[in-house]
């Protein structure tokens, strides 16, 4: 597991994570700078998909990002944290982390999921996301590389912090 400060549009993995809504037909934030760099072609696909629920994910194309695929998720939005977001937010990570796994990917980026527009304590959130797709990694093995793409310096040292006591 790792950490990068950056624009998770530009990475060149196996797979991105996109923090998207349940209509899966884009938004702002993450979500809608992975809509812009993939172009018009991933909407198409998205409306296949029928949406998304809350915890879960879905797998599309990357088409023109460098990543081949992406893996939409939807987080929760917090509403003090007595209304399951925790286990909601543990399932996106969970799934996530399958999705790649069941796929052999070998390189995975995750943005910080619920903790912009959703407005999820970024704190609560990573250690979460660290301790999920930890215990994923022992339990399938792979992807190889799990990167936390952080965009915001805020979120960046809060991971450094964190990491540590996975690795
Ligand atoms: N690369 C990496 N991280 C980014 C990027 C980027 N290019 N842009 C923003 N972030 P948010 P949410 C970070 O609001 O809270 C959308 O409208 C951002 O700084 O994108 O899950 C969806 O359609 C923050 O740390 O997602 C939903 O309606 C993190 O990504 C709603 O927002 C997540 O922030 C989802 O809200």
């Amino acid at each position: 597991m790792e950490i990068i400060l950056g624009d998770i549009t530009k990475l060149k993995v196996d797979a991105i994570v996109n923090a998207a809504n349940t209509s899966l037909l884009g938004g702002s934030g993450v979500d809608g700078a992975i809509h812009r760099a993939a172009g018009s072609e991933l909407v198409d696909e998205c409306r296949s998909l029928a949406g998304c629920k809350v915890g879960d994910a879905k797998l599309t194309k990357g088409y023109r990002l460098p990543a081949r695929f992406i893996i939409h998720t939807v987080g929760p939005v917090w509403r003090g944290g007595s209304h399951g977001e925790q286990e909601l937010l543990a399932q996106c990570y969970r799934k996530c982390m399958q999705i790649a796994a069941d796929k052999e990917f070998d390189t995975l980026a995750f943005p910080c999921i619920s903790t912009g527009i959703y407005r999820y304590p970024k704190d609560i959130a990573a250690k979460l996301a660290v301790k999920i797709c930890s215990e994923q990694l022992q339990k399938n093995g792979r992807p190889q590389r799990v990167i936390f793409c952080c965009y915001d310096q805020e979120n960046y040292e809060i991971y450094e912090k964190i990491l540590p006591e996975y690795t």
